[in-house]
This record gives C-alpha cells, structure tokens and sequence, in this order.
C-alpha cells in the first residue's frame, strides 16, 4: 500500500495541553508520526510518497472562509500582542451567549475553537494545510487507481468542524478529502471513522447531507470528549435523515463490543451503496493508550482492516488519534496489512 507523507507534520509541535486542570506536556506530539512511518519503512508496506499542493480551495469547500482566514492569521495577530508562547484559548460561548466574532486575538481564540487542548503555534497553519495536502494526494493516487492509500496525516482532523477546531485538530482532512472524491464525480462517498472520540467535525459537516454517509464507532459521549456530541440519536437532519450513525460504547469496552458495532457500521455503510471510503484512522482505542478506555490489542488490529476490506470498495485511510507512542506504529500498519491480506 502507498503512503503519502509529509515533513512538514513537524511544525505542529505545540508546547502544552490542559488537562487535569494542569497544563500538561502535548500528547499529539511529531513523534506519533514517525513511529509510523518506521513501521511502515520497517515492514515493507510499500512506497512512502510526498505530497503535491492542493492549495485553499478545497479546504473552502468544507470550511467557513472567516475560519480558514483566522487559523491562517491566528500566530502573527497572537505575537503581535507581544505574546511567543503557544496560543491556548480560556472561555467560551455556551447557551444564551453570543455568536459574535471579536476583534481581540483572544476573543478570536475562543469563538473558532472548543477546547484548551489544541495550541495554536508559529507552525499550525503550515502543518495543518500539509496534513490536508497529504489527504488530497492520498485521494488522488486512490482514483488513479489503488485499491487503498494511506494518508499519514499529523495534525490529525476528526474534530475541527466547519467553522471550529479542537481535540488536537484544525482542518478536517478526511472531510476535505470525502468532499473532493464528491466533487470529483463520486455520487456517494462514507466515513467510517473508528478513532477512540467521536468525530463530532465530521458528523457536523455533513448531518444534512444524504451524498455523504457518516459512521462512528467511540467512547460514550457521557463519559469522554467531545461530551456534546456523538449520541446513538443523532441520525441526521433533513435530507441527511438516517445518513449518520452513532456507535457509542462505555469506558472499559473490549474487542467483542467494539466489533459487532463494526459489524453493524460496516453493514449500514453496504446499504448506502457508496462507491469509496474514507477511514478516520485512530488507533486510541488501544488497551494501553494513555487517555483513552477501551482494550483493543495488537492483533485486533490487523482483524479491523480485514473487516474494512470485505466492504470491496476504493479505501483512503486517514490518520487521525493514537497516543500509545510506542506501540502506534504496529497498530495503525496492522490496520493498513490487514486490509492488504483480505483479497
Ligand atoms: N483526558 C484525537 O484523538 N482531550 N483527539 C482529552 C484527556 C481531547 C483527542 C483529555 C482529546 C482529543 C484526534
Ligand atoms: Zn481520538
């Protein structure tokens, strides 16, 4: 299977998180990345290749124009204010509050995001957009005609919605790249995202859309983050009614639990008929991942890709969570030699 990789992942390397009510050292960190890429290179997965530009429009297709203009500006308005230290936002707008842009950095900070746990550095931007580039590439070689790509993107993208970013991501990448494989003539593209939190970017990007189909397997949002979204109940709305699909499962779930929901995403992604599939590839549902509570293992892995396969349509996996440093690399390309292994 093809890789595309960028360097430029580097450039997100943000300094600090709060968590615990502490700010605590980042654990979306460059070394996820190249813990994979050796175990790509280490197992022979195949040719690792550089992405191409894309540039913004795209990235438009998905996202809000003001929101795209403030990620890009966001570090020279924060230094401009003296500041050269990560830019973490403090407060939010919630219930009756306003939705209104402000003119400060900080209030800026706070409108276009939804945690304290995603820095904004002199990189962000130029890491972010790559990460979107290494998607687009992927989806490109996927067309050209692969049977599946795997887009090593870092920072990942499952949580920035159309005009929001947070838990670690700025631009959704597996959106982008679904939207592009649409607007390239694909009549029916699905997400199947199997990342350890719910993809609440995704999901918000496409509730209302019935070309898009969006399913996610994740820790129950009244136990984990992104707390607020990702309910069993949440089907879709409008023309998008029964075109998204929610999988949440307690803290402490194993591998039985979490492959039937498979089974069962799997099998509703079959009855929409999509012509390809985009996987948001988080292997945080790992037993020893460091914030998250679920027991997949090694082999689990390698099984999970099998299962992705069977569905015998054209697959980009993107990268998205997985903070088990150590172990990352074999699980995420178990995912990628499993899929290879099943015909
Ligand atoms: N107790 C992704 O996996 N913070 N994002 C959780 C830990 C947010 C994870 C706090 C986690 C975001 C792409
Ligand atoms: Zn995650």
């Amino acid at each position: 299977m093809l890789t595309v990789y960028s360097e430029d992942h580097r450039l997100q390397h943000g300094q600090a998180e709060l968590v615990d009510g502490k700010l605590m050292p980042c654990f979306e960190m460059p070394r996820r990345a190249d813990m994979i890429l050796a175990r790509v290179q280490e197992t022979g997965l195949g040719q690792v290749i550089e992405p191409r530009s894309f540039g913004t429009e795209p990235i438009l297709r998905v996202h809000a124009p003001r929101f795209v203009s403030f990620l890009e500006e966001a570090w020279t308005l924060w230094t401009q204010t003296g500041r050269t230290h990560d830019a973490l936002p403090l407060n939010w707008a919630v219930r009756d509050m306003r939705d209104r842009e402000p003119e400060v950095i900080d209030g800026k900070l706070s409108h276009f995001s939804f945690d304290a746990g995603t820095p904004i550095t002199a990189g962000t931007w130029k890491a972010a957009t790559s990460a979107v580039d290494v998607a687009l590439t992927g989806l490109a070689e996927l067309t050209a005609g692969e049977r599946g790509v795997f887009s090593l993107c870092r920072p990942p993208g499952h949580h920035a919605a159309a005009d929001y970013y947070g838990g670690y991501c700025f631009l959704n990448n597996a959106a982008i790249a679904a939207q592009a494989w649409r607007d390239q003539g694909a009549p029916r593209v699905a997400v199947l995202d199997v990342d350890y939190h719910h993809g609440n970017g995704t999901q918000s990007i496409f509730y209302d859309r019935d070309d898009v189909f969006f399913a996610s397997i994740h820790a129950d949002p009244l136990q984990e983050f992104p707390y607020f979204l990702g309910y069993a109940d949440e089907k879709g709305t409008g023309a998008g009614e029964g075109y998204n699909a929610n999988f949440p499962l307690r803290w402490g779930s194993g591998p039985d639990l979490w492959f039937a929901a498979l089974e069962e995403a799997c099998e509703a992604i079959d009855r929409f008929g999509a012509e390809g599939l985009v996987v948001s590839l988080g292997v945080d549902t790992f037993k020893e991942d460091p914030i998250s509570h679920f027991r997949l293992d090694h082999d689990d892995y390698l099984r999970m890709g099998g299962r992705m396969a069977r569905l015998g349509i054209p697959t980009l996996f993107v990268m998205e969570g997985g903070y088990a440093v150590e172990a990352i690399g074999i699980n995420t390309v178990n995912v990628l030699t499993g899929f290879e292994q099943q015909g």
